[in-house]
Formats: structure tokens, sequence, C-alpha cells
């Protein structure tokens, strides 16, 4: 019988980078996949290179899906690589504590509180911000982030935690830095924004104010590596690779890249000795990997969802959604930013092409397509704008905003492909009141751009509503296939 993982148990030859020492000096809140392949094997291979008390205390957000079998075996887990040029298996020896906040939201208050820790990383996805799609700022009227503002009460919300643990951190004055790595643009300023409003709204001392402004840094990121849901496949193969059964591998892709701002107030593993950038072009690389690799996913997950499309690569491989893709990207993108200093856009792009194409992986289509609500905001409305105010119109934008509404908010009388059910997107109920009662997809396009879900920006701009409208006319008359060959006419 293969014997289980555990501390004891690591395969010789396996560790990937150092283990880590007892001591913890990162907090990380979002303890899923992304991070258990990304940061965190960052983390080991700059302990590798450079030492330091740089153990991680991890936090699940809500379930204890992978916190469980996590503990079960000494929190050690491995990363399942899975390329073209083969499979191979590494074991991650990093996280000395792991729980669930929405169990116990006041161990991460007091785990940022610590002055032993140095370091909050967050991968709580962009709903974890609990912003206003509208205005970007936090959400004051969300019923999680209103109830923690109520004096006296656990937080549980992302903000929430980590705005009270600050405001416990300010007795000790230690120089902390919270990190996001969540794709969003302007990751540092934003989430700089929404914990300074919350403390703000929350009433607290200036004393804790002038804290989290003085010694509290926020820098910004870009993290990259495509990693998708964990199947017992993948167990399988571990246990084939190794001889050993982890109950919660990662599989990842070969491809990582991570770009960070070099600002943290209470200092940092030695990241650049394991292959991370840093760098004081951030914004762009943001919207490098914003645009070209995150906005292109959800073209290809919402056309590849309405065509049946089961997994990235089976979308990409149809030749409609490529030219939609591409199209999109040299029309609607790469005309929006400048790349930073010596990037090979072009290079990128046909990377791009090899990790969609990688049969490995079995990226859902669905997985991408969650949360759209949230996550199109980062996507489209200012490279939108960006052509808009120039009176051109972003075609395969406007694509992707009509395959999403196609997907989770259909006008009456259309049904998508029963993929489309498997697709997470929390304003589901809100769109649906929103639509009721619509008489023409126009209207129903303009409920939704118009509704509180796009900023006022995109929504005042009434072509790029009508040529949404269109768009999503011809998916539900003549399907999807039809729309994007309108939009490949239009360019
Ligand atoms: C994807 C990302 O689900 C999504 O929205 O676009 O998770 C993407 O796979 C990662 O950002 C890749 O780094």
């Amino acid at each position: 019988m293969t014997q289980p993982l555990g501390r004891m148990n690591v395969p010789a030859g396996s560790l990937i980078g150092a283990s880590a020492p007892d001591r913890t000096g990162i907090v990380h809140l979002g303890l899923g996949n992304f991070h258990r392949a990304h940061g965190a094997v960052y983390t080991a291979q700059a302990m590798a290179a450079a030492g330091g008390n740089w153990g991680i205390r991890g936090f699940a957000f809500s379930s204890d899906r992978i916190v469980a079998p996590m503990r079960a075996q000494d929190n050690v887990y491995s990363i399942l690589q899975l390329t073209e040029h083969g499979t191979e298996a590494g074991v991650v020896d990093v996280h000395r504590d792991t729980g669930v906040a929405a169990q116990d939201p006041q161990a991460v208050v007091d785990a940022i509180a610590d002055p032993a820790h140095r370091i909050v990383t967050l991968t709580i996805s962009e709903v974890g911000y609990t912003r206003d799609p509208v205005t970007g700022r936090l959400a004051l009227d969300h019923a999680g982030v209103a109830a923690d503002l109520a004096a006296g009460s656990t937080p549980r919300t992302a903000v929430g935690m980590i705005a009270r643990g600050l405001e416990k951190r300010a007795a000790s004055g230690e120089g902390f830095a919270v990190l996001s790595c969540d794709n969003l643009q302007s990751s540092g300023d934003v989430t700089r924004a929404v914990v300074e409003e919350f403390l703000q709204a929350a009433g607290v001392s200036d004393d804790v104010l002038a804290f989290v402004s003085s010694s509290v840094s926020f820098p910004g990121a870009m993290v990259d590596r495509i990693v998708p849901k964990t199947t017992t496949e993948h167990t399988r193969l571990v246990a084939d690779l190794l001889g050993v059964k982890d109950l919660c591998p990662v599989p990842a892709e070969d491809f990582t890249m991570w770009v960070l701002e070099d600002d943290f107030a209470g200092g940092r593993p030695a990241w650049d000795s394991a292959g991370a950038t840093f760098s004081d072009e951030l914004e762009a690389y943001e919207m490098v990997k914003l645009r070209l690799l995150n906005g292109s996913h959800s073209l290809i997950a919402y056309l590849g969802v309405l065509s049946g499309a089961p997994t990235i690569d089976v979308a990409w491989g149809q030749d409609f959604v490529r030219e939609a893709v591409l199209g999109g990207i040299t029309d609607d993108y790469l005309p929006t930013f400048t790349p930073p200093t010596g990037f090979d856009a072009e290079a990128y792009v046909s990377q791009l092409d090899d990790r969609w194409r990688n049969p490995l992986i079995g990226h859902a289509t669905t997985q991408v397509g969650t949360d759209g609500s949230q996550k199109l905001l980062q996507r489209i409305p200012d490279a939108a704008l960006f052509h808009l105010r120039r009176g051109r119109m972003p075609h395969h934008l406007a694509l992707c905003t009509a395959a999403w509404i196609a997907c989770v908010a259909p006008p009456v009388g259309f049904t998508p492909d029963p993929l489309s059910a498997r697709i997470v997107e929390p304003a589901r109920d809100r769109l649906a009141s929103a639509v009721d009662g619509a008489v023409t997809v126009l209207d129903h396009v303009r409920r939704i751009m118009g509704g509180g879900f796009f900023p006022d920006a995109l929504a005042e701009q009434e072509a790029f509503t009508a040529r949404v409208a269109d768009l999503l006319t011809l998916i539900t008359r003549d399907g999807v296939r039809a729309a994007a060959a309108d939009v490949a006419s239009a360019r």
C-alpha cells in the first residue's frame, strides 16, 4: 500500500526549495491551489537560497476542503507539473500551521497583529476585496462589510480581518506589508484603499490611521501561473511519480511569473533569488497580464461554454475562438498600454498560445468563467473606454460582455449550453432581477450595463451597449459562432 505523505515521509530528492523553520513570518489568507503553487513555492526556494524565518501560517477563507487533508499530512503537499514534455512532482514544506478563517476569524486578526509576522499575502480572488463595481471603493452596503463595521463584531470579510488585524498591530508599531496576489489592476493601491476605507468607516483612532499610513506598505504585484482544480487522477499520478499518497496535490503548468514592487515595511524573503522580479513598472506588468492573459481567458471561457467546450484547451482548439481572441489581443488590448521596458509582447502572446493549448492542464472553462461580475471589471471597462473615447468600437470586448451575459443572465427564450449552470456567479440573482420584465435584448443589456454592475463611465457609452446587444442577439438567434464571425468581419 502507498504510504501517506507527511513531514517524516518526504520522498528523497523531491523537496522543492527548503523546508521552513518553525517560526512563521508570513500569514497567508486564501489557502487554495494558486497560493500553494505560487507564493509558497517561491518562498520555499527563497529560503533555500537565503534562509530566514519565513514559515507560513496559512488560512483558507471559508472551507476546510484543503486544510483538513493538509493537516492530516503535516501541512506538506506536492506540486504536480503537467507539461507536454512530461509530468513531474515535488513536495512543498513551508506551511507551519493552517486553519480556516471563517471558523476562527480572530486567529487571522491575531496573526496579523503578531509582531513576529511581517507580511500577509492574499489570494482572496477579486470578490474578496468587497468593492462596489460602480465606484471601485469598499462597498459599505455589502452585508458582510456592514456587519464587520459594527462595533465589537468579529470580522467575517477579508478586508475586515486585515483592517482589524492592523488596528491591533498598531499597539506594537511593527512595520508590516499587505501583499495582494490577486488579479487586480493597481493591486497595492486598491488594497490599501479598501483597508483604509474600512478603518475610517469603523472610526478607529488617528494613531491607528497614522500607523497604517506610515508603517504598513501595500506593494503591488503581478502573479501568474495557471492552476486548475485537483482531481483524483492527480493524486494517482503523484502516487506513481513519488510513491506516496498525497490527499491534496496541486496540479500546475510549468510557467510561473511574479513581478513585485520592492516595498516591504517589515522585510521579505529573498524571492528574487527564487526567480521573482522586482520592478517599478508594476502597473505595466499588471496590464500585460490582466488584459492579454486574463481578459482573453474570459473570452475563451465564455465562447467555450457557449459552444460546449469543457476545458480551455478544447475551447482554444476551435478556430473561431482563436480568431476572436487573437483579434481581441491585436485590436482591443495591445493598443491600450505601453508594455514594460524591454518586454517582448509578441513572445508573451506566443507563449500564451502554448499555455492555453496544453491538454494536460484540463482547466475548466466554467472555472475561468466563475465570478465574471467581478473579474470582468479588471478586464473590460478601462480597455473599452480607451477605444470608445477615441471613437473606435472594441468589438471583441463587446463580444466578451455579450457572451458573459448569454451564460449567466440569458435573455428570455434563450437557453445556453448546460455547462453554463456550473459557472459560479455571485451576482446571478441580482442580474436576474435587473433584467426581469425586459422587453427587447437592447433593454436587457441596458439594464445590466446601467444596473450597478459596471462603472458609470462605461454604462454611459450607449454605442457599446448597443453593440453588446447586437452580439447577444446574434448569439441567441444564430449561435456563438455567428456572433464571432460578425466581430471578425467588423475588424
Ligand atoms: C483566470 C486566472 O480564472 C481566471 O479568471 O484568468 O485564474 C488565470 O488562470 C491566472 O490568473 C493565471 O495566472
